[in-house]
């Protein structure tokens, strides 16, 4: 289970490395209303495809494989579409001035609209959501190229946020047929590994005061996904955290979806300024999975990434020391890049959190490296928000 993955050498993600980078279990999909089978893509629109695209290759190493536009035939906007091992996203732009896109950025400014899930039989899950009371905003279809057919359907979920279904069985182009197969012309030095990270962990959402609980019960009707043991409840959120958390998954724990809500606390919650900026409900951070978290955040720095700072003091803690005993390396080389741990019963976990990607206090992202831990760093909270909440206050929105 310690075994650190060899970034370089690896081609595509097997099911074991997937059980130890997402923390993978068993169960019984014979029994599922709703069986998803992984994350399909993660999609945003953003002020500016084009230049996204060439951030996320820079530096979060992904790969162009796919794209859409103009040359295309789609003259309202461009998508390109980025892969690192099992992780999709794809980046939207409008082109045209009326593009409905435009609209969406202007509300929300750069963030994520659809997470798309991969499932088996998306007809099965459509007729399951709408009896427990989904909005279904795609009915399902069918559409096709010369590389196979893919059925789709859409339903709604918090905010502007969609989960498209997606079954690509009988289909074998880059992406979804109207999209050609297209290389990145990025220049890569030599020695960069294959990818920086190889699967999405996790995608968190946060909604409204109060509206949590709902948000949980819509996972838990519709997509018959299961409470998992982390959470913080409003004991944790008087005291430092100013926010309340559950998280669903689906069965085998592949997909899993924290969400949370501000919690009325002395300052202004995190959650409350995400809110503000994105005018509403929507995804707040994406996990990516990395087998080597050392040497993803070492290269993502070097190309500019800005990470959150923590304090020596958290790695001088002799309670902390104690409490994660050995791990892979020494603290010594966590504390120089910043690097947090947490243990628990099934093992320990290395995470680090980058400031917003975009130029709202909106979106940001985690990397995270398991060692048997199936949760989402709890033992780091008091820390974490402290950094969100100094990063917050030098925005002068605390
Ligand atoms: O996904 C999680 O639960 C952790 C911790 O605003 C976290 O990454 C939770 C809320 C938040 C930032 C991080
Ligand atoms: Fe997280």
């Amino acid at each position: 289970m310690t075994e650190i993955l060899d970034q370089q050498s690896i081609d595509d993600v097997s099911f074991d490395q997937l059980r130890q980078l997402v923390g993978l279990v068993d169960y019984d999909e014979s029994r599922d209303p709703f069986p998803v089978k992984a994350m399909d893509a993660v999609v945003f629109v953003v002020g500016n495809a084009t230049q996204s695209a060439l951030f996320y290759q820079v530096a979060f190493g992904m790969e162009l494989v796919a794209y859409s536009g103009p040359e295309t035939g789609n003259r309202d906007h461009k998508a390109y579409v980025l892969k690192s091992g099992s992780a999709r996203f794809v980046l939207r732009g409008g082109v045209a001035p009326d593009s409905p896109l435009f609209d969406h950025h202007r509300e929300h400014g750069d963030g994520v609209v659809d997470l798309a899930l991969e499932v088996t039989d998306v007809d099965k899950c459509i007729a399951h959501a709408r009896r427990q009371g989904a909005t279904v905003l795609v009915e399902p279809q069918d559409s096709s190229d010369e590389h196979g057919t893919i059925r789709t359907a859409a339903i709604a979920t918090y905010g502007q946020t969609r989960h498209t279904l997606v079954d690509r069985s009988r289909y074998t182009g880059p992406y979804l047929p109207g999209f050609v197969a297209r290389q990145g012309t990025l220049q890569r030095p030599p020695d960069a590994p294959k990818r920086l990270f190889q699967a999405v962990d996790h995608c968190v959402g946060n909604v409204e005061l109060g509206r949590m609980d709902e948000w949980v019960s819509f996972y838990n009707r519709v997509l018959g996904f299961v409470n998992m043991a982390e959470f913080v409840g409003d004991d944790i959120a008087t005291e430092y955290s100013a926010l309340m958390s559950k998280v669903v998954s689906n069965g085998n724990h592949r997909v899993k979806f924290p969400l949370n809500e501000p919690a009325v606390a002395q300052k202004k919650s995190q959650i409350d300024e995400y809110l503000e900026f994105y005018q509403g409900a929507g995804c707040q951070h994406i996990a990516l999975a990395t087998g080597d978290i050392l040497d993803t955040a070492d290269r993502m720095r070097a190309a500019g990434v800005e990470f959150l700072d923590t304090p020596d003091s958290y790695y001088d803690d002799p309670e902390l020391r104690a409490r994660i005993g050995e791990v892979r390396v020494p603290i010594e080389e966590l504390k120089r890049r910043r690097i947090l741990v947490d243990r628990d019963e099934d093992g320990y976990l290395l995470q680090i959190f980058t400031k917003p990607v975009g130029d709202r206090p909106t979106v940001f992202y985690e990397l995270i490296e398991r060692h048997g831990s199936l949760g989402f760093g709890k033992g780091n909270f008091k820390a974490l928000f402290e950094a969100i909440e100094r990063e917050q206050d030098r925005r002068g929105n605390l």
